[in-house]
């Protein structure tokens, strides 16, 4: 089984990969010479990951899959959520933490997830899958591993961020290792 993965972000196709080793294999969008940003105009995870992978499939005609996530705070209803690549403005992740923290800064309450929708296609059939990892939200970045939010969230259960785990550590119980599990048995069932 050879899916496409349509994902730009390379800190997700790392994590995937390691996540599906040996069960099937994943082609990324630069293996099949795809350079374009896909367009994700939706405002649900459910709408932004369809997008992707409806993008793949009507272009490339190839059976594949594609994750959209993002930051849940509770204080700040649901914000970044969907805009979570982008919540400042632009892309910097350092400007999307300052503005995350300082908008927390007076909130006592810190509770947050993580969530990935994963939409796949598959000889013509669509199939999401969903996870979430709850947690809260550090006064500051703490670790230098992970990327995106990593820093400044705490899995519930532990105290360390996902910044300050080794990829296999976080990969055993993030939103994304929860949803590919899910496309795993899936797969399998098929
Ligand atoms: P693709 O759409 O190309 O897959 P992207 O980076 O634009 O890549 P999203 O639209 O799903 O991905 O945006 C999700 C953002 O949420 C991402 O840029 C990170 O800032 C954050 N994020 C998602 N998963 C994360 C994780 O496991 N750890 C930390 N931050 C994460």
């Amino acid at each position: 089984q050879q899916l496409v993965f349509a994902t730009n972000n390379k800190h997700k196709l790392e994590e995937v990969q390691a996540m599906v080793k040996g069960l099937f294999s994943i082609q990324s969008l630069s293996e099949i010479q795809c350079e374009v940003d896909i367009p994700e105009t939706a405002d649900t995870f459910e709408g932004n990951a369809s997008l992707k992978s409806e993008y793949i499939l009507s272009n490339y005609a190839r059976d594949c899959f594609a994750d959209d996530s993002g930051l849940e705070v509770e204080a700040l209803n649901g914000e970044p959520g969907v805009y979570s690549a982008r919540y400042s403005g632009s892309r910097d992740m350092e400007k999307n933490i300052d503005l995350l923290l300082s908008k927390l800064a007076d909130k006592t309450n810190r509770k947050a997830q993580f969530r990935t929708v994963i939409s796949l296609r598959l000889g013509g059939e669509h199939h999401f899958f969903e996870g979430i990892v709850k947690g809260s939200i550090t006064q500051e970045r703490i670790g230098l591993r992970g990327f995106g939010y990593d820093p400044i969230f705490i899995p519930d259960g532990y105290i360390k961020t996902f910044a300050e785990m080794s990829a296999d550590e976080k990969n055993q119980i993030s939103h994304r290792a929860v949803a590919i599990q899910k496309l795993v048995t899936f797969l399998k069932n098929r």
